[in-house]
């Protein structure tokens, strides 16, 4: 009798053991294992994460979406969850399945954990020092640009302002261009990373002018990924991209080409 006692002890204190070591070390290793998000960005993207790896789904499968309840966002803000079905566009459909209109930049996503979305502004450049030197490393003096902005926010979460630079010259109108290029980055610190650089000769039609489709927190480590598109000619010529900071440098982690 001694005996099975003793051995019953010892596999709860074993168990116990494996518990708290589980606890500490295994949890976060767990949850990022068994992460599985999948998000809509606009009517032509779908990215799905399932073990750590994002993928995107091709046009012809977006109807296996339909009819599944999705948390939507338009033009930054939360809108609720919504059923969704695809037709060339989404529709929305609330719990009794009746269709409800909403219009905007939608993101949407279904997850087993939350997705902040945050919004973000549009500026005027402030530093043009920064901007024209930059442009100059690149061997690009102009004056003509059709998008010329920034955007402030805080990425990485640690209170500091970052300052996100979004030029271009794509769709020039009324001006003709040696060169067509667009160039994103971002200022921390007095120091420029680049996030989208495209320098091409100017042909008709060519070039894409990129923007910042969202700015989002999908791995909930409260430090911002963004979605930045590139619109062509065509509406069927945007490129989406999810980016994310990882090792000083940002990097695609999945786009829709
Ligand atoms: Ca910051
Ligand atoms: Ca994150």
């Amino acid at each position: 009798m001694r005996k099975k006692s003793t051995y019953i002890i010892l596999i709860v204190i074993l168990l116990l053991f494996f518990l708290i070591v589980f606890y500490f070390f295994g949890l976060d290793s767990l949850k990022k294992e068994n992460d599985h998000t999948t998000l809509i960005v606009g009517n032509r993207t779908i990215w799905t994460l399932e073990n750590r790896k994002w993928k995107m789904v091709p046009v012809e499968y977006f109807n296996n979406y339909s009819w599944k309840k999705f948390r939507v966002f338009l033009n930054q803000e939360e809108k609720g969850d919504y059923d969704l079905w695809f037709d060339e566009d989404w529709y929305f459909f609330d719990n009794n399945k009746k269709s409800v209109l909403l219009d905007g930049d939608l993101l949407a996503y279904q997850s087993n954990h939350d997705v902040d979305v945050y919004p973000f502004e549009i500026e005027d450049i402030a530093n043009l020092n920064l901007v024209y030197s930059y442009l100059d490393e690149k061997g690009i003096s102009t004056n003509d640009f059709t998008s010329f902005y920034q955007i402030p926010f805080d990425f990485d979460n640690d209170s500091y302002t970052e300052m996100f630079y979004v030029l271009s010259n794509a769709f020039p109108v009324d001006f003709l261009p040696n060169e067509i290029f667009s160039l994103v980055f971002m200022e921390k610190n007095g120091i420029i990373y680049p996030i989208y650089t495209d320098i091409s000769k100017s042909e008709v039609f060519n070039g894409c002018k990129p923007y910042f489709y969202s700015f989002l927190d999908i791995d909930m480590d409260k430090k911002s990924e963004f979605i930045l598109s590139c619109s062509g000619y065509s509406v069927s010529s945007t490129t989406d991209m999810l980016y994310q900071f990882s090792n000083g440098q940002f990097q695609i982690i999945v786009s829709n080409q």
